[in-house]
């Protein structure tokens, strides 16, 4: 088996973790993509000067030209500016759009049969756009968000619940921004549902009520939140590695169910948007996407976060972007 090749477009924060995390885990020889000079040349030769250390032996190339990404396998695209305190996810639209139709060219020109994960923000509109500039088919294009909103609420249970992190299983749906939609009903550690525990610790159910609204409210706004306290830019580890998640089950063909960001077809009752919705990844990337029954709560918030994902799509056209 050959060794796969991975692009990373955009050495930033999260780039720079990614390299980190691809190499440690050997999943595969990484070119950083930036437009800054140096920038990912010095990631790269950073990060490649620890391999003794930490025992990897993988290339990692850093460039300021797409076509050093050539035949690449997999791409992850990081590229365009995070929020800073007080913006939201879609105050990012213009500049982030006239960035994502770069890279969309760049990556269609020199990657033209890659598997594709986008992280820029705002997430469900520049995944729509990279699908409509490259043209790839939609098994090939998609958004990570739902891992790392998933692993947050987890995150919370987990503390909240005193127990560990590994037994929580907890989803959440819908579009990358306050109208995400956590689903309480499914949450469970091992099996055994949260809204149970909670009621049982606190004897009430109305109590327990209100400790996983404002679980679910902390979620909502989890990014805004390291936001806040980082002040110059947004979210860095958690979000690469949720997207490291993402890749290694399409690089090792591992179909896991995780909450992607994927392109809906009439599944859900919605035509034509990019969503977060539970998705098995593999070796051809979006395998199959799983519908699951919504109760009515449910499906409401779910309708309301599918509103919000194509009024920002119609602002993209609006715009011409
Ligand atoms: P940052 O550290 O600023 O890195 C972005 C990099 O993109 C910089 O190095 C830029 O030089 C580079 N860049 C700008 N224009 C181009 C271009 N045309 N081609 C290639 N590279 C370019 O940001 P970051 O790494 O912290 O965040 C990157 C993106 O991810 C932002 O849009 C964030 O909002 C977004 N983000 C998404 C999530 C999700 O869960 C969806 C979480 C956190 C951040």
């Amino acid at each position: 088996m050959s060794r796969k090749k991975i692009a990373l477009i955009g050495g930033g924060q999260i780039g720079g973790v990614l390299t980190q995390l691809i190499a440690l885990k050997e999943l595969g020889d990484v070119v950083l993509f930036d437009i800054v000079e140096d920038l990912p040349q010095g990631k790269t030769l950073d990060i490649a000067e620890a391999s003794r250390v930490d025992g990897f032996d993988v290339s990692l190339k850093g460039t300021n030209e797409y076509k050093d990404i050539k035949d690449s396998d997999l791409v992850i695209i990081t590229a365009g500016l995070p929020r800073k305190p007080g913006m939201s996810r879609d105050d990012l639209l213009t500049t982030n759009a006239k960035i994502m139709r770069s890279v969309a060219e760049g990556v269609k020109e020199f990657a033209p049969d890659s598997i594709v994960i986008i992280i820029s923000n705002p997430l469900d509109a520049m995944v729509t756009l990279f699908k409509k500039v490259s043209g790839f088919p939609v098994n090939r294009v998609m958004g990570q968000a739902g891992v790392l909103d998933s692993s947050r609420f987890s995150s919370f249970i987990a503390w909240e619940l005193g127990v560990s992190v590994k037994d929580v299983n907890a989803m959440v749906l819908g579009g990358h921004g306050d109208t995400m939609v956590p689903l309480i009903r499914y949450a469970n550690v091992n099996g055994v549902p949260v809204m149970e525990m909670l009621e049982r610790k606190y004897k009430d159910a109305a109590k327990a009520k209100e400790v996983m609204d404002a679980m679910v409210q902390r979620t909502k706004m989890a990014g805004g939140e390291v936001v806040k306290l980082l002040k110059t830019g947004s979210a860095f580890y958690s979000p690469a590695s949720s997207a490291i998640t993402m890749a290694e089950a399409i690089l090792k063909d591992e179909k896991r169910l995780l909450p992607v960001c994927s392109y809906l077809d009439g599944e859900f009752g919605v035509d034509g948007y990019y969503v977060g919705v539970p998705t098995v990844l593999g070796e051809k990337g979006v395998e199959q996407i799983i519908e699951l029954t919504l109760d009515n709560d449910e499906q409401a918030m779910f309708d309301n976060s599918v509103n919000a994902v194509t009024k920002l799509v119609a602002d993209m056209e609006r715009l011409g972007l």
